[in-house]
Parts: C-alpha cells; sequence; structure tokens
C-alpha cells in the first residue's frame, strides 16, 4: 500500500514540476524546451560516438524518439522511488527531487545557446514540486497511518457498531438526511479536538505543520499517532487520491496549453526567419491590365490574410522545418526522404495558381489565388521513380489527413509543386507551413495536402484517401466556374446609369476565353476579360451595363467558357460529390 501511495505521490510530484516548468519556459521564451528534451541534449553530446552509431543503426531517424521516451520511462521510475522515500521521511523525497533539478539545471545550461534563465523553468518547477510534495506526502503520510493504527485500535477499544457497517460516503446522500457520521459511541480520540484536515489544500503555508502528520518536527513517529476508524482511514485515503489526481489533471492540462503556446511561438519565429533562395523558374510577369480595379471585385491575386481556409484541423498542425521530413514511397523504384533544407535547395519553381474548395456553393467564396514558390512534384518523382501501374498519390499531413490525387497529373508538366511560400512570404500555418501541395486544375481535396509529410505512390484501387471515404469523388477535376462579385444581391441601380457587373471566372490550366453576361431576359452579352499571366488563375472580367430599361428586380447571370471551347452548364448541382454547377447570379432593383 505505501509503495502505491508513493507512487502515486511521485508520479503527481513529477508532473506538477513538468507543467509549472513548461508554463514558465513558454513565459519566457526560453528556447531550450521542456527539461526532458535539454537532458536528451545533454545525453546525446554525452553518448560515446559508438554507442550513438548503434542507436542510429537501430533506431534510424526515430532514435531521437527512443531516447526522449527512454528518459521520461527512467524519470518516472525516479519519480516513484522518490515519491516512496518521501512517504517515509520527507526529507528523503526532497534531497532526491533536489538530485532531479540539479540535473535539470546542469542540461538546461550545458547546451550552446544556452542563457543563464534557461535555468529559471527548472528552478521553479522543482520549488513548487518540492512544496507539493511537502503537502501531499503529509496527506499520504497520515492516511497511510491512519490504516496502520486503526486495528490496534479495533482490538482494544470494543464499538457499538462495527466499523465496516459504516457505509463509506460515496455518493453524497439524496434526502435530507444527515451525511454519515462516525458512529456516535465511539470514545473521542485525541484527534477530534485537533482541526481535522477537511480541506488539506488550503492555505499553503507553514501552519500547517500543526498537523503532526506533515509538521517538520512530529514526522517520523507514526506510532504516537493515534489510530482513527475505518471510516477515516477511508477518508484519508480518498483525500489523498483525489487530491493527487486532481494535481496530475491539472498539471497535464497546463503542460499541454504551455508546450502548444510555447511551440506555437517556435513555429512563428521559424517562419519569419526562413530565407529562400530566388526561383529557378520565376512566374510569369503579370501582363498590363491583370487587375481592373473596380471596387467590390476580388483582386487578382488574394492576400494570405483574407485566402479561404478549408480544413479538418480543430488545433492547428505546429511543424517546425527544422523536424519536418517528406517520405516518398510506395510503387517507386527509390524510395525518398527529404528534410526540409533538402526540399528549398532544389530548383524552385513559382507560378500564380488559383485553389478552389469542391465544397464551394455556386457564387461561394472557398476559391482564391495566390502566387506560390515551391520544388517541382514531377522531378520529385523523377528521382524516386514511379512504377508502372501506379495511378494515385495518397499524401498525408502532419495531423493525418489524406488527399488522393492523379500521378498523371503530378507528371503532365503542369505546375505540380510542395509549395514552401505563399505570396512572397512562408506559408501561413494555417495552409500549411512549412510545405503543401499545390496543383493546377484540381479541387483542393485531391490535391492541395496541407501540412504535407507523407507521399505514397499508389492506386486508386488500393488506396481510398479522406474525403473519398465519406462519399466525395476519388477524382475531381475543377469545373468551369464564374462568379459574380458586383453588384451584390439586392443591390439598387438608377435607370439609365452605367453600373459595371464584374466578377471572377476560373477553369485551371485550361484558361478562360469568354464571360457573357445576361440581365432579365435579354440576350448574353460578352464581357471584357481583365489579362491574365497564364492559364492556372481565375480571369477577372466586367460588363458595363447602362440599365436602360424599365424600373424593378432583375435577375442577372453570368458563364464562363474555358479554352477548350467548353462554356459552363447551366444545369445546377450541388457540392456533393465532385463540385457545384451551375450559373451564377444576383438580383438589382432598378429606380426611377
Ligand atoms: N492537411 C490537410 N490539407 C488539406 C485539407 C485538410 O483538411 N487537411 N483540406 C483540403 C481542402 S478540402 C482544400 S479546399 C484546401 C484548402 O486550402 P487552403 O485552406 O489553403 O485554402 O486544402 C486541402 N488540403
Ligand atoms: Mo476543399
Amino acid at each position: 500500500m505505501s509503495a502505491a501511495f508513493g507512487a502515486v505521490l511521485g508520479v503527481a510530484t513529477a508532473l506538477v514540476a513538468l507543467a509549472v516548468a513548461q508554463a514558465v519556459a513558454a513565459f519566457i521564451s526560453s528556447q531550450v524546451g521542456e527539461p526532458v528534451d535539454a537532458v536528451g541534449e545533454l545525453s546525446i553530446n554525452h553518448t560515446p560516438p559508438s554507442l550513438k552509431n548503434f542507436a542510429i543503426r537501430e533506431f534510424g531517424s526515430n532514435d531521437k524518439t527512443v531516447l526522449v521516451w527512454g528518459i521520461r520511462a527512467v524519470l518516472i521510475v525516479f519519480a516513484i522511488v522518490i515519491g516512496i522515500l518521501a512517504l517515509r521521511k520527507l526529507w528523503y523525497g526532497l534531497i532526491g527531487l533536489a538530485v532531479f533539478i540539479a540535473i535539470g539545471v546542469y542540461a538546461a545550461e550545458s547546451q550552446p545557446t544556452s542563457r543563464g534563465i534557461d535555468a529559471l523553468p527548472t528552478l521553479i518547477g522543482g520549488l513548487a514540486a518540492a512544496l507539493f510534495m511537502w503537502r501531499a506526502s503529509g496527506v499520504g503520510r497520515r492516511a497511510l497511518t491512519y490504516r496502520a493504527g486503526a486495528p490496534a485500535r479495533l482490538a482494544t477499544a470494543p464499538r457499538a457498531t462495527p466499523p465496516r457497517a459504516v457505509p463509506p460516503p460515496t455518493v453524497p446522500p439524496k434526502t435530507d438526511a444527515p451525511a454519515p457520521e462516525p458512529p456516535a459511541s465511539r470514545p473521542p480520540s485525541p484527534t477530534e479536538a485537533e482541526p481535522q484536515d477537511s480541506d488539506p489544500w488550503q492555505g499553503w503555508l507553514p501552519s500547517y505543520d500543526r498537523d503532526s502528520g506533515s509538521g517538520w518536527r512530529d514526522r517520523g513517529r507514526p506510532a504516537a499517532r493515534p489510530a482513527l476508524s475505518g471510516y477515516e482511514d477511508q477518508q484519508s485515503r480518498r483525500r489523498f487520491l483525489l487530491a493527487s489526481a486532481g494535481a496530475a489533471g491539472a498539471s497535464l492540462a497546463v503542460y499541454a496549453g504551455a508546450t502548444w503556446l510555447a511551440e506555437n511561438r517556435a513555429v512563428s519565429v521559424a517562419q519569419k526567419s526562413l530565407k529562400f533562395p530566388r526561383a529557378a523558374t520565376a512566374a510569369p510577369p503579370l501582363p498590363a491590365g491583370y487587375d481592373l480595379k473596380i471596387p467590390g471585385l476580388s483582386p487578382f491575386i488574394t492576400p494570405n490574410g483574407s485566402f479561404y481556409r478549408v480544413d479538418t484541423a480543430i488545433v492547428l498542425p505546429e511543424v517546425l522545418p527544422a523536424s519536418w521530413h517528406l517520405r516518398i514511397h510506395g510503387m517507386v523504384q527509390r524510395e525518398l526522404v527529404l528534410s526540409f533544407d533538402d526540399l528549398i535547395r532544389r530548383p524552385l519553381l513559382e507560378d500564380y495558381i488559383t485553389l478552389c474548395c469542391v465544397s464551394n456553393p455556386v457564387g461561394g467564396p472557398y476559391v482564391g489565388n495566390a502566387k506560390w514558390l515551391g520544388a517541382s512534384l514531377r522531378s520529385l518523382l523523377q528521382q524516386a521513380g514511379i512504377r508502372a501501374g501506379a495511378d494515385q498519390l495518397l499524401c498525408t499531413s502532419a495531423d493525418g489527413f489524406t488527399s488522393g490525387t492523379p500521378v498523371q497529373t503530378a507528371m503532365d508538366g503542369r505546375d505540380a509543386m510542395l509549395a514552401v511560400a505563399m505570396n512572397g512570404t512562408a506559408l501561413p500555418i494555417a495552409h500549411g507551413f512549412p510545405a503543401r501541395l499545390v496543383i493546377p486544375g484540381l479541387y483542393g481535396y485531391v490535391s492541395a495536402c496541407k501540412w504535407i509529410t507523407d507521399i505514397e505512390v499508389t492506386t486508386y484501387a488500393a488506396n481510398t484517401s479522406y474525403w473519398a471515404q465519406r462519399g466525395w469523388s476519388a477524382q475531381a477535376p475543377i469545373k468551369t466556374e464564374s462568379r459574380i462579385d458586383v453588384p451584390g444581391f439586392g443591390a439598387s441601380v438608377k435607370a439609365g446609369h452605367q453600373t459595371a457587373i464584374a466578377g471572377v471566372a476560373w477553369a485551371q490550366h485550361k484558361g478562360i476565353d469568354a464571360v457573357e453576361v445576361k440581365v432579365g431576359s435579354g440576350p448574353w452579352q460578352p464581357a471584357q476579360l481583365a489579362s491574365v499571366p497564364d492559364l492556372d488563375t481565375w480571369r477577372q472580367w466586367v460588363y458595363q451595363w447602362d440599365a436602360n430599361v424599365e424600373p424593378g428586380n432583375y435577375v442577372i447571370q453570368a458563364r464562363a467558357t474555358d479554352k477548350t471551347g467548353y462554356t459552363q452548364t447551366s444545369l445546377q448541382e450541388p457540392p456533393e460529390p465532385n463540385g457545384a454547377s451551375g450559373y451564377p447570379s444576383t438580383t438589382v432593383t432598378v429606380t426611377s
């Protein structure tokens, strides 16, 4: 029993130390990271090369993970031993804790980048743990002492009611009856005169040592403690376990929150400090007249901050470039594993590409255009060597999302890329930092895997991607579409006044050839098109309408024709399973 209590105490103490240390580290933005990592660095630096090589050989690139988990396992054993010691004598536990803190401080300070302040998280974490251990070991010791003493008391002092008959108050009584009390006939014990430790967690002050269980002077004489009933024995055990579990739970929550904050900060720092080489293949120059600059019309380039975001992530994956890897495997001749440096040292290409979500309803907002910089997907796949028969690239993100891209669209020469920058800056975290796929001409769920870490060359027959498993089409080329941005629905227009009807149209990798506009029951009229750098982007259009019509409500529609000669269909389809279709429309009121 005392070993189990000791283990609980030790693990809870370790968690308190870790949580407080991590919170302090996040607060002072220490670069050293959590104590476990610091100790890990330390042991890597002090490992003989032969052992290091053995670890790398045996565990490959997982060697660090194995190391960190190994250290955690050792720490847990250490924590349990300290907890058991602390239950026997607080001093033993505190000395163990001090050793633990000393190693942590040494580890934090012995890194090449350490600053003096990096010892602070471990020190404050250690202090909090000592405080916790002092209080909790007192309660734990009391609980154990009662138990140890109870039989002796039972043997000498007969009771009217045997203690076992008293039901433990596991649930608060639903009636108005008073809570079960210890048997009335029990002879008063000296303890009852003392204030009971009904809330041992209140008042974290030295005055507590009046309770001889955790005090400094009375410890080590458990035999002198009065024995209590089985009821109280149970109560104090429950109190100890609940409080330990509470502290452990709260610590885990604090630890998780602080880790998230620290990682978020580390990723933002990495993001801002990234420098990319110049593109080997620069984006085509923007031609004159690429942006019509009409109020209310979507700008040709969507700023990163207003680019639509669609993903399944509840918490955005935080991936540091230094730990990022991309593995290309499956039906290939040579498996590839690339680091982020490997990726950006390849010849980079740059292109304007319009991304669109399959869930975008006609006229909807889930479409945007950006300038992307990245490594050619085709050249990577050529290096890996695709084996005959493969038709799908199953791409997996750091958070487990998968998308299934047709091999053919990666290889046919279009600008399919592992993008690392968006509109001249590193990818925003929400858009896939540090690397994502971008392929012109396919809806995002089959082409634009964010936070990508794995590409398995496979077949559609063998593997089904995330949204394909949920009823969406396995293959999803973008449908030629258009959108009316102005005038907005319900706008009023003065009869005889010229009004710009304007929007965007897209048929990525085919190109937009024409857009026509129809007002009410009038004829289809050609719109004027903005110029575009290439076929992979949307294209702005405008039709200057004179509004020489009778006052009343008018429905305005648009339709686009792509460079293959196909005119978007008037057939209205919902987004599921492979993209919405139909003419976009708006309604205006013409006033006299
Ligand atoms: N990891 C991951 N990548 C993803 C998704 C996702 O849920 N998880 N959603 C896809 C979908 S449905 C779309 S439309 C695009 C959207 O990219 P954006 O958020 O950068 O606009 O990302 C794609 N890539
Ligand atoms: Mo999407």
